[in-house]
């Protein structure tokens, strides 16, 4: 249990710190062309950085609700009202590949978040922020609201089954911060 909880508190920084990946031995072959120019060799470590990063969220099973939207395709909008201790609306129905922005308004009176994940992952999540109730999510399936904030997630539900969204500051979850997305 011990190491689960620090491999995901890992997690929930994994998009911040990125460190390039170190060369590994015979990589160099592959990219000769691009020794000569400086200028690609650094995107080139940019985007290992990226694809570590991206990688080590694969492994804990990050965005398990779908993935982050693209915000050149077209979305429907959604507002979502989080307040003490629900959201409103506490139901979604999403098409299987439609693009969601979600306008999410924290209309309460204390910090309240939103995160979209299966019910599997975001209980283990809570579980690691008992340990550290202050973690921040900087990700693009959640945020935290302080009170009387807005924000904005733009989300594609790539799969199909129920997901949900909710609030993982100990003991919102349990009082009923909660919220269903069904994708059909
Ligand atoms: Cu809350």
């Amino acid at each position: 249990m011990e190491e689960k909880h620090e491999k995901h508190e890992g997690k929930c920084r994994a998009m911040k710190v990125i460190k390039p990946r170190k060369p590994v031995e015979g990589e160099n072959k592959v990219h000769t062309t691009q020794q000569r120019r400086p200028g690609r060799s650094i995107i080139s470590i940019v985007l290992l950085g990226w694809v570590t990063a991206a990688a080590a969220h694969e492994q804990h099973g990050g965005y398990s609700a779908g993935e982050p939207g693209n915000p050149r395709k077209p979305a429907r909008e959604i507002v979502v009202l989080l307040n003490e201790m629900d959201y409103s609306p506490a139901v979604i129905e999403v098409k299987r590949g439609e693009q969601i922005h979600f306008v999410l308004r924290n209309v309460g009176t204390e910090a309240h978040e939103f995160l979209l994940a299966t019910t599997a992952e975001n209980l283990k999540h809570a579980e690691a922020m008992k340990k550290n109730p202050d973690m921040e999510h900087d990700e693009p399936n959640g945020l935290r609201l302080d009170a009387k904030k807005s924000g904005e997630i733009l989300w594609k539900f790539s799969k199909a089954g129920t997901f949900e969204y909710s609030c993982l500051i100990p003991t919102h979850r349990e009082f009923g911060m909660v919220g269903k997305v069904i994708v059909k």
